[in-house]
C-alpha cells in the first residue's frame, strides 16, 4: 500500500505563538475549501482523539501538570500526536481529505526544543517516531510580534492562563524566534504570514498559496 502521504488529500499544518490567529484561519480555509468542493478534516494539537484530549487537559490544565519535566512534556505532547496521526490524520488523507491541523511537530521542535532547551536532536528522534513520516505538505506560520500575541490571549483568557500560558515573555521570545528559524531550514514546506496583518488579508494570502499547492 502506498504511504499515506501519497495519496490525493493534502495535509496542511497552521504554527504560530499563542493568540497569532491559527483557529481564525484554519475555519477561513477550512470554508474555503468546502465551498470548492473538498473534503475537510481539521483538528488540532494536543487533541483531536479522545486519548489526545485527556493528554491535552494533563498538559495544559491538571494540577498534575505542575512540575513537569521538559522531557515528560514532550513525551506526552508526541503521545498524543502519535495517536493522532494514526486514527486521524492517515485515514483522512487516505480518503482524499484535505486535514488542516492547529499544530504539529513543529510545535515540540519549538516550544520543547527551542524554548525548553531539550537536545534538537532528541526532539526530532521522538518527534519522527511519533508521526511515522506523515509530514504536512504546507505548513503555515502566522508570525506576530510576543507582546501582541501576549495581548491577545490576555485579553481572551482574562485572567485564568493555561500551564504554559503561565511562562515567560522570554519563553515566548524563543518560541518566536524558533518558528522562523525553522522557516529558513525548510523554505519549501514551511511559509511565514504576518499575523499582525487584518485578518482578511491573511485569509487572501493562505487561500492563494493552498490553491497554487492543491493544482
Ligand atoms: N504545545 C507545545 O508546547 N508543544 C507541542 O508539541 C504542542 C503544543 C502541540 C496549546 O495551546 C499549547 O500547547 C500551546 C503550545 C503548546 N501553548 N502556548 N503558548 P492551545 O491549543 O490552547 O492554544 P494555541 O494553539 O497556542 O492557540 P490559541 O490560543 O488557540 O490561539 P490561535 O488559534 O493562534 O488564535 P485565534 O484563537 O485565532 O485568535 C486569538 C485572538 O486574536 C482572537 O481574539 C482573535 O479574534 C484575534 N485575532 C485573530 N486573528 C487576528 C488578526 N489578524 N488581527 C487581530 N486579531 C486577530
Amino acid at each position: 500500500m502506498p504511504h499515506p502521504t501519497l495519496f490525493a488529500g493534502k495535509f496542511i499544518s497552521f504554527e504560530g505563538s499563542e493568540g497569532s490567529g491559527k483557529s481564525t484561519q484554519i475555519s477561513r480555509l477550512a470554508q474555503h475549501l468546502k465551498d470548492a468542493g473538498r473534503e475537510v478534516v481539521a483538528t488540532r494539537e494536543p487533541g483531536g482523539t479522545a486519548l489526545g484530549e485527556r493528554i491535552r487537559d494533563i498538559l495544559l490544565h491538571k494540577d498534575e501538570g505542575d512540575g513537569m519535566s521538559a522531557e515528560s512534556e514532550l513525551l506526552l505532547f508526541t503521545a498524543a500526536r502519535a495517536q493522532l496521526v494514526r486514527s486521524v490524520i492517515t485515514p483522512a488523507l487516505a480518503r482524499g481529505t484535505v486535514v488542516l491541523s492547529d499544530r504539529y511537530l513543529d510545535s515540540s521542535t519549538v516550544y520543547q526544543g527551542a524554548a525548553r532547551n531539550l537536545d534538537p536532536k532528541a526532539v526530532a528522534a521522538v518527534n519522527a517516531f511519533a508521526v511515522g513520516g506523515v509530514m504536512p505538505h504546507l505548513t503555515v506560520i502566522l508570525d506576530v510580534p510576543t507582546e501582541i500575541s501576549l495581548a491577545r490571549v490576555r485579553a481572551r483568557t482574562a485572567g485564568q492562563p493555561d500551564r504554559i500560558e503561565r511562562e515567560t515573555a522570554a519563553f515566548f521570545q524563543k518560541v518566536r524566534d524558533g518558528y522562523l528559524a525553522l522557516a529558513k531550514t525548510e523554505p519549501l514546506r514551511v511559509i511565514v504570514f504576518d499575523g499582525t496583518q487584518p485578518a482578511d488579508d491573511i485569509d487572501q494570502k493562505i487561500w492563494t498559496e493552498v490553491q497554487k499547492r492543491l493544482a
